[in-house]
């Protein structure tokens, strides 16, 4: 028999004998007896799917797989459960075909093929069951498995949901009501349920992209990839422990009882906002950006601490009743904010009755300086208004000492000099001399020029030049 396509169905059984030769994309669906009998070859590139029955083909048949035929024990490409199986006799494989195997709810086993022998490429393999191996590439695909003369089942299957980028078991969704709690297979870019309820596989990204959009009790996700939330929470009581990024697309709530629901940095775009009804859900290493006016973090009432926190004009922290959310830096359209406690009262972006604090301990010296010295301040600013700024009374350690006052010219045997005394503990960026003829064109004197000593570290001493009007000036940036 030859067969080039279409699906061979009906309710009686097929009983021929002689060879069958399959060379299209054809569906097996008896609900009683055979359909194909026969020793069976399927030509390079043809495709079997059992599409509504186990037991498809007869127990005798010796099959012969070309590189590049593929088998599916289930209804089609996109449709990989229910998982069937069948028995047969030989298994002739060239290396490049698949066996597809698919899920099956109710045991958490993909579909199995069992046969009484199987060859590859020309040589007899041991009567030992074959899975799908760590990496894809052999010759099984799936949650099932290829029985080898009455070969045991595989302790059982994977436990760990891995991305990849099959290009049939892709765009597949994990779901509950498929995967039992402990099973999994190997997976491409993913979405975490068609049925709206979640996985509680363990998921492991390997690279690739993992897309949550249902409320759901999810298995912790693992390995290096992309969460994508397009909605739905983030639960379980594992907690999360990829790396890599998090794109926020649609509001979500985290949930995680214990641990993590969100790592990596994060990016919060449209009017999506995340809902904490847990404390720390967000990795502390994390940073999180709101790229749009109308996104938004609702602490809730909740505790969380993480590394970055960057918010576009308008965009909020609510931070509900008494939520407190930690930061090492915060960034307000554009604008780097000094270390401190920033609530409703002098905060446009946060409501609620919290707080969002920015941990003076994780601040640069001068900011922490400047929180203490002059009001949180810039360093080109000058807090006190007394014409020196607070970058330079920074490095100047003029905080209770000098009180700010510039240093004069002090004239010695006729020799004019400026000291400014500075801070040996004081960091800064850069300091440099800049001199003026008319206080307004400004040259920079760099420290090793001979006009400067500034070998001790609590001053730099600056010689004027002898008969010339010149003005001078300490310039410091943080
Ligand atoms: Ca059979
Ligand atoms: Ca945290």
């Amino acid at each position: 028999m030859i067969v080039t396509g279409g699906t061979i169905g009906g309710s009686t059984g097929n009983t021929y004998t002689g060879p069958t030769t399959v060379s299209g994309y054809v569906g097996l669906a008896k609900s009683a007896g055979n359909a194909l009998c026969g020793d069976i070859t399927l030509a390079a590139g043809a495709t079997l799917l059992w599409t509504g029955y186990s037991n498809q083909i007869a127990d005798t048949s010796n099959v012969t797989l070309s590189s590049t035929s593929i088998l599916f024990l289930h209804p089609s490409e996109s449709m990989k459960y229910p998982a069937y199986s069948d028995t047969i006799g030989k298994l002739y494989v060239t290396s490049g075909a698949k066996v597809y195997t698919g899920l099956n709810a109710t045991i958490g086993w993909g579909g199995v093929l069992s046969v009484s022998e199987l060859w590859i490429d020309g040589v007899k393999q041991p009567d030992v069951s074959v899975v799908e191996n760590a990496t894809g590439t052999g010759l099984v695909r799936g949650n099932g498995y290829i029985q080898v003369n009455g070969s045991a089942a595989p302790a059982g299957p994977p436990a760990t949901f891995k991305l990849d980028g099959d290009p049939i078991y892709k765009d597949f969704y994990i779901s509950r009501s498929v995967c039992s709690p402990t099973t999994g297979i190997m997976i491409a870019n993913c979405i975490d349920s068609q049925y709206g309820s979640g996985f509680t596989v363990p998921v492991n990204l390997n690279g690739f992209q993992l897309t949550l959009k249902h409320n759901s009790s999810n298995g912790a996700i693992s390995g290096n990839g992309v969460v994508v939330i397009a909605g739905g929470g983030i639960g379980g009581s594992t907690g999360n422990t990829y790396t890599g990024t998090t794109t926020v697309n649609a509001s979500a709530s985290l949930n995680k009882t214990v641990g993590n629901a969100l790592c990596g940095d994060i990016t919060l775009n449209n009017s999506s906002t995340l809902t904490w009804n847990y404390a720390n859900q967000i990795s502390d290493t994390s940073n999180v950006t709101l790229t749009t006016s109308t996104a938004s973090l609702n602490l809730n009432g909740k505790a969380d601490s993480f590394a970055g926190l960057t918010l576009a004009t308008g965009a909020l922290v609510n931070t509900g009743t008494g939520g407190v959310l930690t930061l090492n830096s915060l960034t307000v359209d554009g604008v780097v904010q000094p270390a401190g406690t920033y609530t409703s009262s002098n905060s446009a972006f946060v409501t609620g009755s919290g707080s969002v604090q920015v941990a003076l301990s994780a601040a640069s010296p001068y900011v922490i300086w400047a929180s203490t010295h002059a009001g949180g301040q810039s360093a080109s600013e000058d807090y006190d208004h007394d014409g020196v700024s607070n970058g330079l009374k920074y490095y100047m350690g003029a905080a209770g000492t000098l009180a700010g006052i510039s240093p004069p010219v002090v004239t010695t045997a006729g020799v004019r000099t400026v000291t400014w005394p500075r801070d040996p503990s004081a960091t800064v960026a850069s300091v440099k001399v800049q001199v003026s003829s008319d206080l307004a064109i400004w040259n920079d004197v760099p420290l090793t020029d001979p006009s400067i000593n500034a070998t001790d570290p609590t001053k730099i001493v600056y010689t004027l030049p002898a008969g010339t009007k010149e003005f001078c000036r300490l310039v410091v940036t943080p």
